[in-house]
């Protein structure tokens, strides 16, 4: 009988607590600080798009801090029922998870924070997350996982998983950019292209929940 059909959300993920998202946010503010005063910034700024010189204008707000593991869209992305009907969603569904926020970067089009899953944590990783976003390439489990802290005007937030991956693949194919400088959060990399990232020498850890968003 599909009297009873339970709708699906529009996704799932982690989803940090107000004062941890206050304190990612901070940190965020303080990298863009950072960022946004570099002379080095200032002269890359022609190599791509920044038309403001205020980072903190630049990125706009998403809404409530989350690591996104299955974009469902309600039901119409690929897999969303399959997922949603997993063992280990259902049994994790509401549980406390401990992410752990490796790096920030940013791009001319978004501004996020990496996040390194856990093997427990990999289990609620969609198989095919990077295959998805790069079929070309052999791409590691879980490399796509990330926070998005903002986006330029008119960028929609799938954009910054798939900036992060630009950079993996990247790295993977030999290229590990070029270490500008050592900011209080740790060193600082310029990937080309208006691509920065800072390996936080304090990775943040953070917990969140497992749960789902329906908008
Ligand atoms: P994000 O995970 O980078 O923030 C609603 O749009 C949420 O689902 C956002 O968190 C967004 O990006 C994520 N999202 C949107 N479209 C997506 C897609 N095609 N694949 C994966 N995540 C997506």
């Amino acid at each position: 009988c599909s009297m009873v059909e339970t709708s699906l959300p529009f996704y799932f993920g982690w989803f940090l607590c107000p004062t941890q998202q206050e304190k990612l946010r901070n940190m965020a503010n303080e990298f863009l600080s950072a960022v946004g005063s570099l002379e080095a910034f200032k002269e890359h700024v022609g190599d791509c798009k920044y038309e403001l010189m205020n980072l903190q204008q630049y990125f706009q707000d998403k809404g409530v801090l989350h690591c996104t593991t299955k974009f469902c869209d309600y039901g119409k992305a690929n897999g969303a029922k399959e997922y949603a009907e997993k063992q280990v969603v259902r049994e994790s569904y509401g549980s406390k998870a401990d992410l752990v926020l490796t790096a920030l970067f940013l791009t001319p089009r978004t501004l996020g924070a990496q996040v390194s899953l856990t093997e427990a944590q990999l289990q609620l990783w969609p198989e095919d997350a990077e295959k998805e976003a790069v079929q070309s390439a052999d791409l590691p489990r879980g490399s796509r996982a990330h926070v998005t802290l903002g986006c330029a005007e008119g960028v929609d937030p799938v954009q910054t998983g798939l900036d992060l991956l630009e950079v993996v693949l990247q790295c993977q194919q030999g290229d590990k950019g070029e270490h500008v400088q050592d900011l209080e959060l740790g060193p600082l990399t310029y990937y080309g292209k208006g691509v920065w990232m800072v390996k936080l020498s304090e990775p943040l850890n953070t917990p969140a929940i497992f749960s789902s968003f329906y908008g």
